[in-house]
Protein backbone atom coordinates (compact mmCIF):
# COMPACT_ATOMS: atom_id res chain seq x y z
CA UNK A 1 0.00 0.00 0.00
CA UNK A 2 1.59 3.16 -1.31
CA UNK A 3 1.07 6.11 2.02
CA UNK A 4 2.61 8.40 0.13
CA UNK A 5 0.19 8.56 -2.11
CA UNK A 6 -2.81 8.17 0.10
CA UNK A 7 -0.90 11.27 2.03
CA UNK A 8 -1.12 12.74 -1.19
CA UNK A 9 -4.43 12.43 -2.42
CA UNK A 10 -5.60 12.94 1.15
CA UNK A 11 -4.39 16.66 0.81
CA UNK A 12 -5.84 17.34 -2.38
CA UNK A 13 -9.13 16.73 -1.58
CA UNK A 14 -9.32 17.96 2.20
CA UNK A 15 -6.54 20.78 2.30
CA UNK A 16 -4.96 19.18 5.50
CA UNK A 17 -2.36 16.51 6.70
CA UNK A 18 -4.11 13.06 7.87
CA UNK A 19 -3.33 10.90 10.57
CA UNK A 20 -3.40 7.18 8.56
CA UNK A 21 -4.97 4.24 10.58
CA UNK A 22 -4.43 0.40 9.41
CA UNK A 23 -6.89 -2.20 9.79
CA UNK A 24 -6.27 -5.55 8.60
CA UNK A 25 -8.30 -8.26 7.45
CA UNK A 26 -8.74 -11.65 8.95
CA UNK A 27 -8.69 -15.60 8.32
CA UNK A 28 -10.08 -18.21 10.14
CA UNK A 29 -8.46 -21.44 10.10
CA UNK A 30 -11.54 -23.66 11.72
CA UNK A 31 -14.87 -22.65 13.95
CA UNK A 32 -17.06 -21.22 11.36
CA UNK A 33 -20.27 -19.71 12.26
CA UNK A 34 -19.78 -20.47 15.83
CA UNK A 35 -19.24 -17.01 17.38
CA UNK A 36 -23.00 -16.14 17.22
CA UNK A 37 -23.45 -19.42 19.15
CA UNK A 38 -21.65 -18.76 21.92
CA UNK A 39 -18.74 -21.30 21.26
CA UNK A 40 -14.70 -20.76 19.95
CA UNK A 41 -12.84 -19.17 16.81
CA UNK A 42 -9.29 -19.36 15.41
CA UNK A 43 -9.06 -16.53 13.20
CA UNK A 44 -5.51 -14.55 12.64
CA UNK A 45 -5.54 -10.90 10.88
CA UNK A 46 -3.61 -11.07 7.56
CA UNK A 47 -1.33 -8.43 5.70
CA UNK A 48 -4.05 -7.22 4.04
CA UNK A 49 -5.77 -4.43 5.03
CA UNK A 50 -8.10 -1.22 5.12
CA UNK A 51 -6.10 2.14 5.23
CA UNK A 52 -7.82 5.25 6.44
CA UNK A 53 -6.77 8.91 6.29
CA UNK A 54 -8.59 10.91 8.93
CA UNK A 55 -8.57 14.43 10.23
CA UNK A 56 -10.93 16.65 12.27
CA UNK A 57 -13.33 19.58 11.28
CA UNK A 58 -14.50 22.40 12.69
CA UNK A 59 -18.03 21.14 12.24
CA UNK A 60 -20.33 18.67 13.08
CA UNK A 61 -20.12 17.44 8.84
CA UNK A 62 -18.69 14.01 7.94
CA UNK A 63 -16.86 13.76 4.56
CA UNK A 64 -15.80 10.47 2.85
CA UNK A 65 -14.06 9.75 -0.23
CA UNK A 66 -13.56 5.78 -1.07
CA UNK A 67 -10.75 5.19 -3.29
CA UNK A 68 -12.40 1.85 -4.74
CA UNK A 69 -15.72 3.36 -6.02
CA UNK A 70 -14.68 6.85 -6.30
CA UNK A 71 -17.45 8.41 -4.67
CA UNK A 72 -18.02 11.10 -2.33
CA UNK A 73 -20.70 10.56 0.58
CA UNK A 74 -21.38 13.74 3.24
CA UNK A 75 -23.19 13.23 6.33
CA UNK A 76 -23.49 15.39 9.68
CA UNK A 77 -22.77 13.41 12.86
CA UNK A 78 -26.31 14.85 15.06
CA UNK A 79 -28.33 13.25 11.88
CA UNK A 80 -27.33 9.33 11.25
CA UNK A 81 -29.14 7.46 9.00
CA UNK A 82 -27.54 4.08 6.69
CA UNK A 83 -26.50 5.19 3.04
CA UNK A 84 -28.32 3.54 0.37
CA UNK A 85 -24.81 3.77 -1.32
CA UNK A 86 -23.63 0.53 1.08
CA UNK A 87 -19.82 1.38 1.65
CA UNK A 88 -20.32 4.74 3.99
CA UNK A 89 -22.70 2.54 6.63
CA UNK A 90 -19.41 0.72 7.72
CA UNK A 91 -17.88 4.25 8.97
CA UNK A 92 -21.31 5.95 9.85
CA UNK A 93 -22.60 3.19 11.64
CA UNK A 94 -19.76 3.41 13.76
CA UNK A 95 -19.96 7.30 14.45
CA UNK A 96 -23.66 6.20 15.19
CA UNK A 97 -22.73 3.64 17.92
CA UNK A 98 -19.84 5.99 19.35
CA UNK A 99 -21.99 8.39 20.01
CA UNK A 100 -24.62 6.38 21.49
CA UNK A 101 -22.52 4.76 24.01
CA UNK A 102 -21.87 8.91 25.02
CA UNK A 103 -18.69 9.56 23.57
CA UNK A 104 -18.71 13.35 22.24
CA UNK A 105 -17.12 13.51 18.59
CA UNK A 106 -17.50 15.87 16.26
CA UNK A 107 -17.13 16.40 12.39
CA UNK A 108 -14.45 14.69 10.68
CA UNK A 109 -13.29 14.11 6.56
CA UNK A 110 -12.20 10.71 6.13
CA UNK A 111 -10.25 8.59 2.68
CA UNK A 112 -10.61 5.16 2.27
CA UNK A 113 -8.03 2.77 0.69
CA UNK A 114 -7.14 -0.67 0.97
CA UNK A 115 -5.72 -4.21 -0.37
CA UNK A 116 -8.22 -6.31 1.07
CA UNK A 117 -10.24 -7.85 -1.77
CA UNK A 118 -14.21 -6.52 -1.23
CA UNK A 119 -16.36 -10.10 -1.33
CA UNK A 120 -13.80 -12.08 -0.88
CA UNK A 121 -14.41 -13.33 2.87
CA UNK A 122 -11.56 -11.72 3.97
CA UNK A 123 -13.64 -9.88 6.57
CA UNK A 124 -12.78 -5.43 4.41
CA UNK A 125 -16.16 -4.49 6.46
CA UNK A 126 -14.84 -5.29 9.42
CA UNK A 127 -11.36 -3.87 8.83
CA UNK A 128 -13.36 -0.40 8.12
CA UNK A 129 -15.49 -0.71 10.87
CA UNK A 130 -12.68 -0.90 13.29
CA UNK A 131 -10.51 1.37 11.75
CA UNK A 132 -13.02 3.65 11.85
CA UNK A 133 -13.39 3.47 15.29
CA UNK A 134 -9.80 3.57 16.19
CA UNK A 135 -9.48 6.51 14.37
CA UNK A 136 -12.29 8.22 16.08
CA UNK A 137 -11.15 7.25 19.22
CA UNK A 138 -7.25 8.58 18.60
CA UNK A 139 -9.01 11.92 16.70
CA UNK A 140 -11.42 12.79 19.51
CA UNK A 141 -9.53 11.19 22.78
CA UNK A 142 -12.01 8.74 23.82
CA UNK A 143 -10.09 6.09 25.53
CA UNK A 144 -12.26 3.00 24.37
CA UNK A 145 -10.44 0.12 25.05
CA UNK A 146 -9.50 -2.90 22.09
CA UNK A 147 -12.34 -4.64 22.73
CA UNK A 148 -14.84 -2.25 22.91
CA UNK A 149 -13.50 -1.17 19.89
CA UNK A 150 -14.33 -4.45 17.87
CA UNK A 151 -17.71 -4.34 20.49
CA UNK A 152 -18.93 -1.06 18.68
CA UNK A 153 -17.99 -2.00 15.01
CA UNK A 154 -20.08 -5.41 15.41
CA UNK A 155 -23.05 -3.40 16.73
CA UNK A 156 -22.44 -0.69 13.21
CA UNK A 157 -22.53 -3.99 11.63
CA UNK A 158 -25.92 -5.10 12.89
CA UNK A 159 -27.58 -1.79 12.99
CA UNK A 160 -26.16 -0.11 9.40
CA UNK A 161 -25.22 -2.98 7.62
CA UNK A 162 -28.15 -5.10 8.43
CA UNK A 163 -25.95 -8.15 8.99
CA UNK A 164 -26.21 -10.11 12.13
CA UNK A 165 -22.94 -10.85 12.32
CA UNK A 166 -20.87 -12.85 15.34
CA UNK A 167 -17.81 -10.81 17.09
CA UNK A 168 -15.19 -13.02 15.42
CA UNK A 169 -14.02 -10.42 12.20
CA UNK A 170 -14.06 -7.42 14.27
CA UNK A 171 -12.28 -9.34 16.90
CA UNK A 172 -9.50 -10.75 14.74
CA UNK A 173 -9.27 -6.76 13.08
CA UNK A 174 -8.73 -5.38 16.77
CA UNK A 175 -6.69 -7.94 18.33
CA UNK A 176 -4.54 -9.66 15.44
CA UNK A 177 -0.71 -10.35 16.13
CA UNK A 178 2.05 -11.37 13.61
CA UNK A 179 2.49 -15.11 13.00
CA UNK A 180 -0.06 -15.65 15.92
CA UNK A 181 -3.60 -17.39 15.74
CA UNK A 182 -6.11 -16.00 17.91
CA UNK A 183 -8.34 -19.01 20.03
CA UNK A 184 -11.80 -17.19 21.32
CA UNK A 185 -13.97 -17.90 23.56
CA UNK A 186 -16.77 -15.49 22.29
CA UNK A 187 -19.54 -16.10 24.79
CA UNK A 188 -16.86 -15.27 27.66
CA UNK A 189 -13.95 -12.83 25.38
CA UNK A 190 -11.64 -15.02 26.92
CA UNK A 191 -8.43 -15.33 24.40
CA UNK A 192 -5.04 -16.74 23.97
CA UNK A 193 -2.29 -16.62 20.96
CA UNK A 194 -1.68 -19.80 19.15
CA UNK A 195 1.68 -19.70 17.32
CA UNK A 196 1.24 -20.36 13.78
CA UNK A 197 4.03 -22.83 13.37
CA UNK A 198 3.06 -24.34 9.63
CA UNK A 199 6.37 -26.43 9.34
CA UNK A 200 7.30 -25.99 5.40
CA UNK A 201 3.88 -24.95 5.01
CA UNK A 202 1.59 -21.74 4.03
CA UNK A 203 -1.74 -20.81 4.40
CA UNK A 204 -2.80 -20.27 0.85
CA UNK A 205 -5.89 -18.64 -0.21
CA UNK A 206 -7.56 -19.45 -3.46
CA UNK A 207 -10.31 -16.79 -4.38
CA UNK A 208 -13.74 -18.05 -6.18
CA UNK A 209 -13.98 -14.49 -7.27
CA UNK A 210 -18.31 -15.14 -6.47
CA UNK A 211 -20.34 -13.68 -4.40
CA UNK A 212 -23.60 -15.08 -4.46
CA UNK A 213 -26.64 -12.76 -3.51
CA UNK A 214 -28.33 -14.37 -0.92
CA UNK A 215 -24.96 -14.63 1.40
CA UNK A 216 -26.28 -11.81 4.18
CA UNK A 217 -29.92 -12.87 3.91
CA UNK A 218 -29.27 -16.79 4.27
CA UNK A 219 -26.82 -15.78 7.23
CA UNK A 220 -29.37 -13.42 9.49
CA UNK A 221 -31.54 -17.26 8.37
CA UNK A 222 -29.15 -19.78 9.79
CA UNK A 223 -28.36 -17.50 12.79
CA UNK A 224 -32.49 -17.77 13.68
CA UNK A 225 -32.33 -21.53 13.22
CA UNK A 226 -29.76 -22.23 15.51
CA UNK A 227 -31.85 -19.51 18.37
CA UNK A 228 -35.07 -21.57 17.07
CA UNK A 229 -32.92 -24.95 17.71
CA UNK A 230 -32.07 -23.05 21.39
CA UNK A 231 -35.47 -21.97 22.02
CA UNK A 232 -37.12 -25.23 21.65
CA UNK A 233 -34.23 -27.27 24.04
CA UNK A 234 -34.88 -24.44 26.90
CA UNK A 235 -38.40 -26.20 27.05
CA UNK A 236 -36.40 -29.05 29.00
CA UNK A 237 -32.92 -27.29 30.19
CA UNK A 238 -34.07 -23.57 30.74
CA UNK A 239 -30.48 -22.90 31.98
CA UNK A 240 -29.42 -23.17 27.93
CA UNK A 241 -28.72 -19.93 26.64
CA UNK A 242 -26.76 -20.92 23.04
CA UNK A 243 -26.12 -24.03 21.29
CA UNK A 244 -22.36 -24.05 23.39
CA UNK A 245 -24.38 -25.29 26.16
CA UNK A 246 -25.80 -28.01 23.69
CA UNK A 247 -25.28 -31.88 23.50
CA UNK A 248 -26.67 -34.12 20.81
CA UNK A 249 -29.00 -35.47 23.43
CA UNK A 250 -30.33 -32.10 23.82
CA UNK A 251 -30.64 -32.17 19.92
CA UNK A 252 -32.29 -35.59 19.74
CA UNK A 253 -35.06 -34.95 22.32
CA UNK A 254 -36.14 -31.02 21.41
CA UNK A 255 -34.88 -30.41 18.34
CA UNK A 256 -35.11 -33.33 16.06
CA UNK A 257 -39.17 -34.07 16.31
CA UNK A 258 -39.56 -30.41 15.57
CA UNK A 259 -37.91 -29.89 12.00
CA UNK A 260 -35.44 -31.76 10.22
CA UNK A 261 -33.56 -28.84 8.97
CA UNK A 262 -32.85 -26.83 12.20
CA UNK A 263 -32.17 -29.91 13.89
CA UNK A 264 -29.16 -30.35 10.95
CA UNK A 265 -28.02 -26.75 11.33
CA UNK A 266 -28.11 -26.70 15.36
CA UNK A 267 -26.21 -30.07 14.58
CA UNK A 268 -23.65 -29.35 12.44
CA UNK A 269 -22.66 -26.28 14.98
CA UNK A 270 -22.43 -28.34 18.08
CA UNK A 271 -20.01 -30.52 16.02
CA UNK A 272 -17.93 -27.24 14.77
CA UNK A 273 -17.62 -26.53 18.48
CA UNK A 274 -16.29 -29.45 19.43
CA UNK A 275 -14.01 -30.04 16.28
CA UNK A 276 -12.12 -26.22 16.97
CA UNK A 277 -11.00 -27.88 20.84
CA UNK A 278 -9.51 -30.31 18.86
CA UNK A 279 -8.02 -28.41 16.22
CA UNK A 280 -6.17 -26.02 18.49
CA UNK A 281 -4.64 -28.88 20.67
CA UNK A 282 -3.44 -30.23 17.40
CA UNK A 283 -1.85 -27.05 16.06
CA UNK A 284 -0.11 -26.13 19.78
CA UNK A 285 1.03 -29.92 19.55
CA UNK A 286 2.22 -29.28 15.48
CA UNK A 287 -0.07 -31.98 14.52
CA UNK A 288 -0.82 -30.56 11.13
CA UNK A 289 -2.08 -33.28 9.20
CA UNK A 290 -4.57 -33.81 12.08
CA UNK A 291 -5.67 -30.30 11.75
CA UNK A 292 -6.08 -30.75 8.13
CA UNK A 293 -8.78 -33.84 7.86
CA UNK A 294 -10.32 -31.51 10.75
CA UNK A 295 -10.69 -29.03 7.80
CA UNK A 296 -11.99 -31.21 5.10
CA UNK A 297 -14.60 -32.49 8.03
CA UNK A 298 -15.35 -28.74 8.66
CA UNK A 299 -16.09 -27.51 4.72
CA UNK A 300 -17.93 -30.90 4.31
CA UNK A 301 -20.39 -29.74 7.09
CA UNK A 302 -20.47 -25.92 5.66
CA UNK A 303 -21.54 -27.57 2.34
CA UNK A 304 -23.72 -30.38 3.51
CA UNK A 305 -25.31 -29.58 6.92
CA UNK A 306 -24.97 -25.87 7.43
CA UNK A 307 -25.57 -25.33 3.61
CA UNK A 308 -23.49 -21.61 3.34
CA UNK A 309 -20.93 -23.29 0.47
CA UNK A 310 -21.89 -22.83 -3.65
CA UNK A 311 -19.94 -25.04 -6.21
CA UNK A 312 -17.74 -22.71 -6.47
CA UNK A 313 -16.04 -23.59 -3.24
CA UNK A 314 -16.56 -27.40 -3.44
CA UNK A 315 -15.31 -27.66 -6.66
CA UNK A 316 -11.98 -25.54 -4.98
CA UNK A 317 -12.24 -28.07 -1.71
CA UNK A 318 -12.45 -31.49 -4.27
CA UNK A 319 -9.99 -30.26 -6.45
CA UNK A 320 -6.91 -30.17 -3.83
CA UNK A 321 -8.16 -33.15 -1.44
CA UNK A 322 -6.39 -36.01 -3.02
CA UNK A 323 -3.23 -34.04 -3.18
CA UNK A 324 -0.75 -35.15 -0.79
CA UNK A 325 0.73 -31.51 -0.69
CA UNK A 326 -2.49 -29.82 0.81
CA UNK A 327 -3.04 -31.05 3.68
CA UNK A 328 -6.63 -29.37 4.84
CA UNK A 329 -8.86 -27.13 2.61
CA UNK A 330 -12.43 -25.88 3.38
CA UNK A 331 -14.50 -22.68 2.35
CA UNK A 332 -14.03 -19.50 5.28
CA UNK A 333 -16.23 -17.29 6.94
CA UNK A 334 -20.03 -16.67 6.35
CA UNK A 335 -20.14 -18.22 2.61
CA UNK A 336 -21.76 -18.29 -0.13
CA UNK A 337 -18.56 -17.64 -2.46
CA UNK A 338 -15.21 -15.92 -1.19
CA UNK A 339 -12.14 -17.78 -0.56
CA UNK A 340 -11.36 -21.27 0.23
CA UNK A 341 -8.18 -21.59 2.99
CA UNK A 342 -5.92 -24.28 2.10
CA UNK A 343 -2.46 -25.47 4.43
CA UNK A 344 -0.31 -26.49 1.51
CA UNK A 345 3.56 -27.21 1.27
CA UNK A 346 5.56 -24.22 0.69
CA UNK A 347 7.33 -26.22 -2.47
CA UNK A 348 4.43 -26.76 -4.31
CA UNK A 349 2.60 -23.45 -3.79
CA UNK A 350 3.38 -22.60 -7.68
CA UNK A 351 2.23 -25.84 -9.05
CA UNK A 352 -1.56 -25.84 -7.44
CA UNK A 353 -2.08 -22.86 -7.94
CA UNK A 354 -0.92 -23.40 -12.04
CA UNK A 355 -3.21 -26.41 -11.43
CA UNK A 356 -6.19 -24.95 -10.09
CA UNK A 357 -6.41 -21.55 -11.83
CA UNK A 358 -6.71 -23.76 -15.21
CA UNK A 359 -9.28 -26.34 -14.10
CA UNK A 360 -11.33 -23.54 -12.08
CA UNK A 361 -11.63 -21.40 -15.67
CA UNK A 362 -11.82 -24.34 -17.32
CA UNK A 363 -15.35 -25.03 -15.24
CA UNK A 364 -16.59 -21.78 -14.78
CA UNK A 365 -14.81 -19.37 -17.33
CA UNK A 366 -13.94 -17.06 -14.07
CA UNK A 367 -9.92 -16.28 -13.37
CA UNK A 368 -9.34 -17.57 -9.88
CA UNK A 369 -7.19 -15.62 -7.52
CA UNK A 370 -4.61 -16.69 -5.09
CA UNK A 371 -3.24 -15.17 -2.29
CA UNK A 372 -0.07 -16.64 0.30
CA UNK A 373 -1.39 -15.76 3.38
CA UNK A 374 1.40 -14.02 5.95
CA UNK A 375 -0.03 -12.82 9.31
CA UNK A 376 -0.02 -9.66 10.82
CA UNK A 377 -0.85 -7.07 13.83
CA UNK A 378 -4.05 -5.33 14.52
CA UNK A 379 -5.30 -2.29 14.50
CA UNK A 380 -3.10 0.81 14.77
CA UNK A 381 -1.94 4.27 14.07
CA UNK A 382 0.64 4.53 11.55
CA UNK A 383 1.16 7.96 10.73
C1 LIG B 1 -19.02 -13.73 8.92
C2 LIG B 1 -19.43 -13.06 10.22
F1 LIG B 1 -19.22 -11.71 10.15
C3 LIG B 1 -18.69 -13.66 11.42
O1 LIG B 1 -19.19 -13.10 12.60
C4 LIG B 1 -18.82 -15.19 11.44
O2 LIG B 1 -20.08 -15.58 11.89
C5 LIG B 1 -18.51 -15.78 10.06
O3 LIG B 1 -19.24 -15.14 9.02
C6 LIG B 1 -18.81 -17.25 10.01
O4 LIG B 1 -17.99 -17.93 10.90
O5 LIG B 1 -17.68 -13.48 8.61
Amino acid sequence: MDIERLKVVFKSIYYTDPMVVRSPGRINIIGEHTDYNGGFVMPAAIDKAIYLGVSKREDDEIHLYAEDFKQTHTANINSLEPSKKGWPNYILGVADQIQKRGYKIGGFNLYIDGDVPPGAGLSSSAAVECATAFALDQLFSLSISRLDIALIAQKAEHTFAGVNCGIMDQFASAFGKKDQAIVLDCRSMDYRYVPLQLKGYKLVLLNTNVKHSLSESAYNKRRESCEQGVAWIKDGYPNVETLRDVDLAMLDEYVKPKDADVYTKCKFIVGEIARLIKAADHLEQGHLKELGELMFETHNGLSKDYEVSCKELDFLVDSVKDLDYVLGSRMMGGGFGGCTLNIVKDENIEELIEKISAEYHKEFGINLDAYTVETADGTSVII
